[in-house]
């Protein structure tokens, strides 16, 4: 396991970066080829994988629309007044696809986070969708290299995606494959953000079979988000040894996010998801985390979805910067 781009291929997209007091994210973040290091704080992967999704979703071009919002961004993070170009991110490129083949892809993916984990052991581990059947593999894959050590996930999603596998891995899946396959336990997973009728019974009586935590999106919002995620990262952090993020960008309100596939009315505001992922970047606990189900195809003209992903992932980062890094 030595050629790191055996089941990675490199970015199409590639930024000239430039120097300078006022910086983009673009001139940021730097393609893992061009710099010889492993000490990477964070390395972002590509997952561009969408057949496996239920309702039909583009999802698989994300990498490439998160990657082009780079120019949209500085680098200074005006609510904490921080500049976070300290923080050495490198875009490591994307999964390798098969063109139709679901389960080789998945084989791809996890292949791809081995090596990932081989080259860069202390970095964080970003991935980028591509739909929900991509956190399967990927923690899998975390799983494999750490076959001691019990995991965590912190799930934000409007549903459970705890479907049997009767029709295949989807991206209704993934949570019902780990927890089958004894990656994870249930009860150390903790789904954020559900609401409305979104959720089968069966798949809440699988739920409950599991143990699988569910905090609804009204208790979050009586909790306040702080305070909730202080108990949730803390009953976590006596239960497993490591923790990782899954974010479902339709746990967002359709407004907000009309670009996923299954974006639905009575979700979670981007003002509290962000919230959420500051908090959560305050605990070294959690080493990987994804973005899920971003379809730009159906994004609206001005780019909602795209923007608010791309915001997501760096007020993650920066929250890490500012709690984990400078610490
Ligand atoms: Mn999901």
């Amino acid at each position: 396991m030595t050629n790191l781009y055996e089941h990675i291929q490199k970015s199409s997209i590639v930024w000239m970066r430039e120097q300078g007091k006022d910086i983009k994210v673009k001139d940021w973040i730097i393609p893992a080829w061009e710099e010889d290091r492993q000490d990477w704080d964070a390395v972002i992967l590509g997952v561009p994988l969408s057949r496996s999704s239920i309702s039909a979703s583009a999802a698989s071009e994300f990498p490439k629309a998160f990657r082009s919002a780079w120019e949209l961004f500085t680098t200074y993070y005006f609510d904490e007044h921080v500049d976070f170009r300290g923080l050495k991110v490198a875009d490591i490129g994307d999964a390798r696809m098969h063109y139709t083949d679901i389960l080789q892809c998945h084989k791809n993916i996890e292949a791809a986070m081995d090596s990932i984990q081989h080259h860069f052991p202390n970095s964080f581990y970003t991935s980028i969708g591509g739909d929900h059947s991509i956190t399967a593999p990927i923690v899998r894959s975390l799983k494999h290299k750490n076959p001691d050590k019990s995991i965590g996930i912190v799930q934000l999603d409007t549903h459970l995606d705890l479907r049997d596998l009767s029709q295949g891995p989807t991206n209704g899946t993934p949570i019902r494959q780990l927890v089958e396959d004894n990656i994870v336990k249930g009860e150390n997973i903790y789904n954020i953000g559900l609401h409305g009728f979104y959720n089968a019974p069966s798949l809440i009586e699988a739920a409950q079979k599991h143990k699988i935590n569910i905090i609804s999106l009204k208790q979050l919002r009586k909790q306040g988000i702080p305070a909730l995620i202080q108990v949730v990262m803390e009953q976590l952090q006596k239960k497993v040894d490591f923790v990782y993020l899954t974010v479902d960008m339709d746990v967002l309100d359709i407004s907000y996010a009309p670009g996923v596939p299954a974006s639905t009315p009575g979700g979670m505001r981007t003002d509290e998801l962000f919230d959420l992922l500051f908090e959560l970047g305050k605990y070294p606990s959690i080493t990987a985390m994804d973005f899920v189900c971003i379809d730009p195809h159906r994004d609206n003209k001005v780019l909602s979805t795209v923007k608010a992903t791309t915001y997501a992932v760096l007020t993650a980062l920066v929250s890490r910067y500012i709690h984990i890094k400078t610490n």
